[in-house]
């Protein structure tokens, strides 16, 4: 940048988020200097990131870094950072599902993805999420070796259609946390709270919306406006992670919180998100997985309240809805540690 040379970035919506997308060696080689490169091409820390590329929230404030695998079988590898908005922080703590959808268009406009030259229709690319461990497959469309981008996909969330990207994942369960259910137990009493204290992809607390006094339908501003609600899901938070192994959260960005209650568009369950401390408009991808896994575990708060208002998923489908709408995540579990 000094030198007025720059750096190449890709912005790209992946899902219900939007993110810078870099080549891993266009970046430089040391974190420290990468991240404060980072921080100034995204504008932080300030609250408006008047002054860059980053666009004042959390889902837009996020980064992607690719490179071609030299893994077996493997296509790419994709590290996720999240940028701080009003902190000085780059975090690579979580793995991010949404980036992840455009990971594979980025690659092949990079040309990081030989085996696409001439192909039309759907191809696989096999990713490596460095933040996690773990590998997922993305199918994406091409005409002619070229991403297609435009398509009749809908979104909760996302004004319009575009192309689909189909994500799947296999065994990105304890990927942060070492396991599943990083205590081993399907219910934890935290900070006087029972919460499912879950890692399917993404740590996340997930708690029944009336045992933090809210009835969970709720809109995103009267949430964040909530200042009693916000300090007892910080407070929850902060005993969480520990006991997630995530040692002191009090700077990370995870575990996520998530709140579940009754439906009430014809889902299974509402659900309402602080990632951590700003109100996730939709959910995350991973965050839905955990979720979605939490509702299908015996003995979990979500799974009682399932119970309780005589609602059964349809065979491994849990629709969560959200403040912008509905997702499906489609989960298969077999035994849990
Ligand atoms: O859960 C938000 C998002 C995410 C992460 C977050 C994500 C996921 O919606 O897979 O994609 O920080 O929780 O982008």
């Amino acid at each position: 940048m000094a030198d007025g040379v720059g750096v190449r970035c890709m912005l790209l919506r992946g899902g219900s988020s939007k993110g810078a997308y870099f080549l891993a060696d266009e970046l430089p080689v040391l974190a420290a200097d990468r991240d404060r490169l980072l921080l100034r091409l995204l504008g932080s820390p300030d609250p408006r990131q008047i002054d860059g590329i980053g666009g004042a929230h959390p889902l837009t404030s996020k980064v992607a870094v690719v490179s071609a695998s030299t893994r077996t079988g493997v296509d790419l590898d994709y590290l996720f950072l999240q940028v701080g908005v009003e902190e000085a922080l780059v975090s690579d703590g979580q793995n991010c599902g949404n980036l992840l959808a455009g990971i594979a268009p980025f690659a092949a406009e990079r040309g990081l993805l030989p085996r696409t030259a001439g192909v039309t229709g759907e191809f696989e690319a096999t990713i490596y999420m460095v933040n996690t461990e773990s590998v997922a497959v993305a199918t994406m469309t091409l005409a002619n070796g070229c991403p297609r981008y435009d398509g009749q996909t809908a979104i909760s969330g996302v004004p319009g259609t575009a192309a689909p990207i189909r994500l799947d994942f296999a065994d990105v369960a304890g990927g942060n946390c070492g396991a599943l259910l990083p205590t081993g137990r399907p219910l934890d009493v935290v900070a006087g709270v029972a919460c499912t204290l879950i890692d399917n992809g993404m740590p996340v607390v997930v708690l029944r919306a009336d045992a933090v006094g809210i009835v969970g339908n709720e809109t995103c501003a009267e949430l964040e406006a909530n200042a009693a609600l916000r300090s007892t899901l910080e407070e929850i938070r902060l005993a969480a992670g520990p006991l997630m192994n995530l040692g002191d959260v009090t700077r990370a960005t995870t575990p996520k919180l998530t709140m579940v209650s009754a439906p009430t568009q014809g889902g299974d369950l509402n659900t309402r998100s602080f990632i951590p401390h700003r109100c996730h408009d939709a959910i995350g991808v991973l965050g839905a997985l955990s979720v979605g896994t939490a509702a299908l575990l015996p003995g979990t708060p979500a799974a009682g309240l399932l119970a309780e208002l005589g609602i059964q998923p349809r065979a491994g489908e849990v629709t969560l809805e959200h403040p912008t709408g509905t997702f499906t995540a489609a989960i298969t579990v077999g035994g849990f540690d």
